[in-house]
């Protein structure tokens, strides 16, 4: 290094995420979508689709693909198909493990304080609120709730005031 120069900082690899959110029907029936739906915007992701809408038993197996066959998914079907939910993508940097850390743990008892379940659920399946835990869980999540046209992408005008342009 060049004694007196400072060589410029590295930017840190981030990354763009879409992710599938669904208000339970516990959340949409307790009357909590507007406060959840404001930590989201508080932290600064994208609404970039949105609607309310039933789950069928058919939607049901093809999102819970990974439970269908286990003893408990008969109650996880019955819950998630009683009461309308409303689903989202949100959009935004690392949007995927933002979430999931704002959600908190599965059990609303053993999710932080602080976090979405850890202050509103005190249960394991009426926990309020799912997300996508990965890149691949987020597309097939998606495109099971959203047609390509029901994506809304834009650009906030307060980008510049969200981080440094060097990080
Ligand atoms: P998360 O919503 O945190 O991604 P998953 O995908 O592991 O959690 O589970 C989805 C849902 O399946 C949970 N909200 C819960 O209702 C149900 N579930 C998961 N594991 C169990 C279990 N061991 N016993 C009963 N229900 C479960």
């Amino acid at each position: 290094m060049v004694a007196g120069k400072r060589l410029p900082r590295k930017k840190a690899s981030q990354t763009v995420e879409r992710t599938l959110i669904l208000l339970k029907p516990d959340c949409v029936q307790r009357r909590l979508c507007g406060k959840v739906i404001s930590r989201f915007e508080d932290k600064a992701l994208n609404i970039v689709a949105l609607k309310l809408l039933n789950v069928t038993p058919e939607l049901a197996k093809q999102h819970y693909a990974e439970h269908v066959a286990k003893p408990f998914y008969p109650g996880l079907e019955a819950f998630i198909t009683a009461s309308p939910v409303v689903a989202m993508v949100l959009e935004g940097l690392e949007a995927i493990r933002v979430v999931r850390d704002m959600l908190g743990a599965t059990n609303g008892l053993k999710a932080a304080a602080g976090t979405i379940r850890g202050d509103y659920s005190s249960s394991r399946q009426m926990n309020l609120v799912h997300a996508s835990d990965g890149p691949e869980a987020a597309a097939r999540e998606i495109a099971l709730y959203f047609h390509a046209n029901e994506l809304c992408p834009y650009t906030p005008c307060l980008t510049p005031w969200l981080k440094a342009g060097d990080e």
